[in-house]
């Protein structure tokens, strides 16, 4: 039975990745950090197959001993800090953790009797490319292995350090050692500060509130009215506001990304670690979206088809510097990997909204308390919301076919 250790199995990514190696009967031994709270929910479904230790990848001493007490065939390190914009508030964390965490890694295997037993994976990341990319004889953007990498955020300075070093000691010393340049994957697991899943949750949360009010005063009929930075639930026949709601909050809906789903891209992990050869590979769709269209897809999920009153820019959520256009070429990884993304960007916004609108409460607490019986007149004026339990998520329309021109 081959054995596999991943750091960061806590994280979206880890948790897709153990599903996927357990189904190929591997032994899987997850790090996990000593916390306050508990961070496995996104492993609580395999908890009981997996090995847990306890350790952190800035602590070299304790990064050598799980090493050597595993005897992992395949290393995968997932571990960063991974968010960019919190890079800006917290450098020498993300410097420590996303940077100083895989000297740590490559150390332990360079010094250990298993060196060219084991295979590594590190997650690399399309914010190397940062500003810059390619362009196709008609103008079109990408980037691919060969594009230059120039970062712009801290976070995307610490991977890049850490992508050179694990260049370096594949050819220095000869180790298995590869990076997957993966651009943005998200999923229904996806951390509650990336703007796919803020925005999910936000709508899996306004379409439960709206179901709470609706239940809270007996009514079926009330009126929405937007102002700056609320959305107004006003009774239809008095216009009595019966409950507020904060709009969502977000920075520069402008930026382009190239959205795909994690599950397809564990599996691309996996298939550089089974190569004769370590290499780096792009990982990506080929697609590029701005937020804006994501806002399209997400909104559209609950049948509102405009979301611009929903939503407020909120300069707080602007970063420093910004990667404006990411679209990946991922033709060596499907030639050499026969790798091919599965979920359309289309079908991951349907998904994650499904989710969160299943797993969002009902119940919210800032729900104002009018007793039912106060509006005696049930006369009809608006209609923006259905019958109760009929919210409806509209269809997601087929996969199409990628093709990178
Ligand atoms: P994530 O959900 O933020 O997971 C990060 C993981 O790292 C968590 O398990 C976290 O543990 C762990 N971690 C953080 N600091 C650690 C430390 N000092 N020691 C040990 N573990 C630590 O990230 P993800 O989306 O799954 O991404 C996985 C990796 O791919 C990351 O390296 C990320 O930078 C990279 N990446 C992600 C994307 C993407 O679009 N998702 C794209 C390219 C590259 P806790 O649960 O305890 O916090
Ligand atoms: O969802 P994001 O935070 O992801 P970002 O910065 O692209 O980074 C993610 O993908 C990288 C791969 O390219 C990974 F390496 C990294 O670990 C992470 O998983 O932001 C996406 C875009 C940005 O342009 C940001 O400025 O959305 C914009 N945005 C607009 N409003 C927002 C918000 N981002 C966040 N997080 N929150 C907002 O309110």
């Amino acid at each position: 039975m081959k054995k596999a250790l991943i750091f960061g199995i806590t994280g979206q990514d880890g948790s897709y990745l153990a599903e996927f190696l357990l189904g190929k009967g591997y032994e899987v031994t997850g790090v996990t950090r000593r916390v306050s709270i508990n961070t496995t929910e996104r492993i609580s479904h395999i908890l009981p197959k997996l090995n847990i230790v306890e350790g952190d990848i800035t602590d070299a001493f304790n990064v050598m001993r799980v090493i050597e007490e595993t005897e992992p065939d395949e290393v995968y390190n997932l571990a960063a800090q991974s968010h960019v914009g919190t890079s800006f508030s917290q450098t020498h964390l993300t410097l420590d953790v996303t940077a100083g965490g895989v000297w740590n890694i490559l150390e332990a295997i360079r010094h250990s009797p298993r060196c060219f037993d084991m295979r590594f994976y590190q997650a690399s990341t399309s914010e190397l490319f940062g500003k810059n990319y390619d362009e196709t004889e008609n103008g079109e953007k990408f980037q691919n292995e060969k594009t230059q990498f120039m970062p712009q955020s801290p976070y995307a300075v610490a991977k890049m350090a850490a992508h050179n070093m694990v260049r370096i000691y594949r050819e220095g010393y000869g180790m298995h050692a590869s990076s997957g340049i993966l651009f943005n994957h998200e999923s229904e697991r996806r951390g509650e500060h990336f703007v796919t899943r803020k925005i999910t949750k936000w709508v899996g949360e306004f379409v439960n509130f709206k179901r709470a009010v609706r239940k809270e005063y007996n009514l079926k009929i009330i009126e929405t009215v937007f102002t700056e930075d609320k959305i107004m639930f006003k009774c239809g026949n008095t216009g009595e506001v019966l409950s507020k709601f904060g709009k969502l909050r977000l920075g520069n809906l402008d930026a382009y990304r190239d959205w795909g789903h994690a599950a397809d891209y564990v599996r691309a992990m996996w298939m550089m670690l089974q190569q004769d050869s370590p290499d780096d590979y792009v990982i990506a769709t080929g697609e590029s979206h701005t937020i804006r269209e994501f806002l399209d897809a997400a909104f559209n999920a609950v049948e509102i088809e405009d979301w611009s009153d929903y939503v407020m820019i909120d300069p707080e959520f602007y970063r420093p510097a910004e990667v404006d256009y990411l679209r990946g070429c991922p033709r060596k990884a499907k030639s050499v990997l026969q790798w091919e993304p599965e979920i359309s960007f289309e079908e991951l916004a349907y998904r994650m909204v499904k989710h969160d609108v299943k797993t969002q409460g009902l119940q919210r607490p800032d729900l104002q308390k009018v007793p039912a019986n106060s509006f005696k007149t049930r006369q009809i004026h608006m209609s923006d919301v259905q019958e109760e339990g009929q919210e409806s998520m509209a269809q997601c329309p087929p996969h199409n076919e990628m093709e990178f021109g």
